[in-house]
């Protein structure tokens, strides 16, 4: 595949995958638990979201609806009051890319309408209603793996062999959105570091992560800040950067495409490096 095929049209903007990218993230929830309420009100939810682009951000992510571990879901209806707005004036703003990191059809068809380019879903268009959403929407979308549901997932979740059933059930999904009239071109895979596993679990998804990026689709790694950063260096929330960008660099050599990441400026410098090394031929 060439460079120019690998430029993913997200609604009129380009998000170029020839090379790995960072997704900034800006959270709009009251409970996220590394920003949690920074940017609740709309000036400063813009403001951040023009720096994280300015930094070099190739895509921004806007959520509205915790998934942390323990969290509870939220409304409909609340969910789109908490982005559609943001996403109204921020998308002519940007020369990049929306993302909205939803479930729910009705907030993937009211932001796609209010000009987001990209559907980031946790569940991975398993909600009823998600596949016909995003495929009415004619927008690319991140199938995420989640064992579990948010509020009981990091409770002794247990696998056979991770790697494997990460892989089958992200092959499913891709089945079942082609199966749904959605292009393959469109879709993007996540192995959901964090979402129902555990340390050992995270670590042989990132060691091992070349076998998802060989289903032979772009992959999207989110592991900025996550507990099991913390827990390999024992630090709190608002210390876990060097630590994560150490991760970033080794999914990008893993082929990694998209790094999903709360310090931008910090993370796009660390693709950077760790892209310069795949890049270079010879021995
Ligand atoms: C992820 C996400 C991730 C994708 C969150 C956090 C928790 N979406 N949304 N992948 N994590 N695609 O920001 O740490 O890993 S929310």
């Amino acid at each position: 595949m060439g460079a120019a095929m690998s430029v993913v049209d997200c609604g009129g903007k380009p998000l170029d995958l020839s090379r790995a990218q960072v997704m900034g993230v800006l959270n709009v929830t009251p409970d996220s638990f590394s920003d949690g309420g920074c940017f609740l009100s709309h000036p400063v939810a813009l403001e951040r979201a023009l720096q994280m682009v300015a930094e070099g951000a190739a895509i921004i992510d806007i959520g509205g609806e915790s998934t942390r571990p323990g969290s509870i879901a939220v409304a409909a209806a609340e969910e789109i009051r908490r982005v559609v707005p943001l996403i109204e004036v921020l998308a002519p703003r940007i020369s990049v890319p929306i993302s909205v990191d939803t479930s729910k059809p009705a907030v993937m068809r009211a932001a796609a309408a209010a000009g987001a380019g990209f559907i980031n879903d946790v569940r991975a268009l398993r909600e009823p209603g998600a596949l016909e959403a995003a495929h009415d929407v004619a927008l690319p979308v991140c199938l995420m793996h989640m064992l579990g549901e948010p509020g009981t997932m990091q409770q002794a979740p247990h696998y056979a062999e991770v790697v494997d059933e990460v892989a089958g059930f992200l092959r499913a999904r891709v089945r079942a959105c082609l199966e749904a009239g959605i292009l393959r071109e469109r879709l993007v895979l996540d192995p959901g570091f964090g979402f129902g596993k555990t340390l050992a679990h995270n670590l042989s998804l990132l060691r091992h992560l070349e076998r998802i990026v060989d289903l032979g689709l772009p992959v999207l790694a989110g592991i900025s800040r996550k507990s099991m950063i913390g827990a390999l260096l024992d630090r709190e929330v608002g210390d876990r950067l060097a630590g994560s960008l150490a991760a970033a660099a080794i999914a990008v050599v893993k082929g990694a495409k998209i790094i999903r990441a709360h310090d931008v400026a910090a993370t796009v410098e660390a693709v950077k490096v760790a892209s310069a090394v795949l890049a270079t031929g010879g021995g």
